[in-house]
């Protein structure tokens, strides 16, 4: 009976130290929840572990996939990017090697004081991130996977060129003084990264920020997988700073979830009232097609109070968590779709360049005038069938071409006879850039899916 009862012990050991690696386990989240959960009053964490399953460590082949999708990159839409400005376009969609390879990243945002930060400690098992009854988070909070617990400056965050948050350095140092890094040990941060975000406090004046908060808050929305909104049933006023944030979440319905947090703060009866409340002050900012959806609960690691309607809380946080979970499941699906989607547009941006750049050269030999031509051809696309002659020529959809307008502001900063045409990108060795480019959008992307789908079936 005792050899039976070492044997255990020495395989979980082992079982362990696979897992988590000889020096030890990384995170002891178990440790709390045997002895002390019921004396201090925390709810066990079974839905977490049950639902998330993240000690389940990260496939090796998931490095070489996006070592793959790097490659890509670098060789197939990269050199168009360069060639044809498109990082000037302002309605570009910014890719980096740092964000190719950065993990998704779950952002939270609301009213001050609506339980943010108290339900990253919940999913983290951990207090680490201060919380409080008044306005209590002052800074964008990076919290990510480190070894052993660590803090990191802003200035260190936005300094290496090769990582995701390399491009928040543009807001300024007011910013960066704003802006924070945590590292922890928990296994869930190897495949997720959360950001934590200050409160909205409404009838605070942008300036009294010193920086510029709408536009960070914007480049986390863009950069977000999936958007935690989180509310407190006991204080719904919808003010203007909340009014600016939802039309900032336009376009963004189905990667947010709001969250009716600390429902167990008030009756089952009451909280319908709430949940109702809620819809009638956010109906006019939400999209009504394609609304949002919203789970109610309590994301704190307290026991719910009674006469509490504590089965459904269970039942929406395992929908929260199904979120998460799906969100880590399918992220090497998502960033090559991501990625994908970025390459048609480069595509895109790269055949109009091309297609004002001939009329331009043919519109000249009638014309002596060429800036009189140029200033024709830019102000009056249409007339010129610039974007018809790419819709039919390279079956692509209207809807998919960006405003004429912006192209005329493009081309005041980027000017159109600078650019080469597609054709003399061409080399007799190397090829042509644009094949690179569309093969990389119908056969070397979607070539990636099926090892990814092998991954999902082993262990992803
Ligand atoms: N009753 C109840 N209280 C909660 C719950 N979650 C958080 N709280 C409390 O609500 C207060 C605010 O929590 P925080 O996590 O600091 O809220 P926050 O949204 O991060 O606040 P800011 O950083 O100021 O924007 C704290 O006193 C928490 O203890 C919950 O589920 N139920
Ligand atoms: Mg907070």
């Amino acid at each position: 009976m005792k050899l039976c009862g070492q044997f255990v012990t020495y395989t979980l050991f082992t079982i362990l130290e696979q897992v988590y690696g000889r020096n030890g386990r990384e995170y002891d989240s178990s440790k709390a929840s045997a002895r002390n959960r019921d004396t201090l009053g925390l709810r066990p964490r079974d839905l977490i572990h049950k639902t998330l399953r993240f000690e389940t460590p990260r496939a090796p082949h998931e490095k070489l996939v996006l070592e793959q999708l790097v490659k890509i990159y670098k060789r197939d839409i990269k050199p168009m990017e360069d060639a044809y400005n498109y990082n000037y376009l302002p309605i570009r969609t910014d890719v980096t090697v740092g964000q190719i390879q950065s993990k998704p990243i779950i952002l939270f945002l609301g009213p001050w004081s609506t339980g943010k930060t108290s339900m990253i400690n919940y999913f983290l098992d951990t207090d680490i991130l201060r919380v409080g009854a008044e306005p209590t988070t002052s800074e964008f909070t990076v919290v990510g996977y480190e070894t052993s617990i660590k803090n990191t400056e802003g200035a260190v965050l936005v300094s290496d060129k090769m990582k995701e948050f390399s491009p928040l350095e543009k807001y300024g140092q007011g910013f960066i003084e704003k802006f924070g890094g945590i590292g922890l040990p928990h296994p869930l941060l190897k495949k997720v990264t959360f950001v934590d975000t200050p409160g909205i406090i409404e009838n605070r004046k942008q300036q009294e920020r010193g920086y510029p908060f709408n536009k960070v808050m914007q480049w986390f929305i863009d950069h977000a997988a999936l958007i935690f909104v989180v509310f407190d049933p006991t204080k719904l006023d919808v003010g203007s700073e909340l009014e600016t944030l939802f039309q900032q979440l336009k376009g963004k319905e189905s990667q947010i979830r709001i969250i009716l947090n600390k429902a167990d703060s008030i009756a089952s009866q009451e909280l319908m009232r709430v949940y109702g409340a809620l819809f009638w002050s956010l109906a006019p900012l939400i999209n009504v097609t394609e609304p949002p959806r919203v789970y109610t609960g309590s994301y704190w690691p307290y026991e719910y109070k009674l006469n509490t309607n504590s089965d459904l809380f269970k039942q929406e946080e395992v929908s929260v968590l199904q979120d998460l979970n799906d969100i880590i499941e399918n992220r090497l699906e998502n960033k090559i779709a991501l990625i994908r989607q970025h390459a048609v547009r480069v595509r895109i941006h790269a055949l109009l360049v091309d297609e004002y750049l001939a009329k331009f050269k043919t519109e000249r030999s009638f014309l002596s005038n060429q800036e009189q031509v140029k200033y024709e051809i830019l102000n009056n696309p249409k007339r010129f069938d610039i974007y018809k002659a790419v819709t039919s020529k390279h079956n692509i959809s209207p809807f998919d071409l960006p405003d004429p307008e912006i192209y005329k502001d493009f081309f005041t900063h980027n000017p159109l006879t600078e650019f080469m045409s597609l054709e003399q990108h061409c080399g007799y060795f190397s090829g042509c850039p644009m094949d690179d480019l569309e093969t990389a959008i119908t056969t070397s992307l979607p070539g990636l899916l099926p090892s990814v789908n092998q991954l999902s079936k082993t262990e992803l």
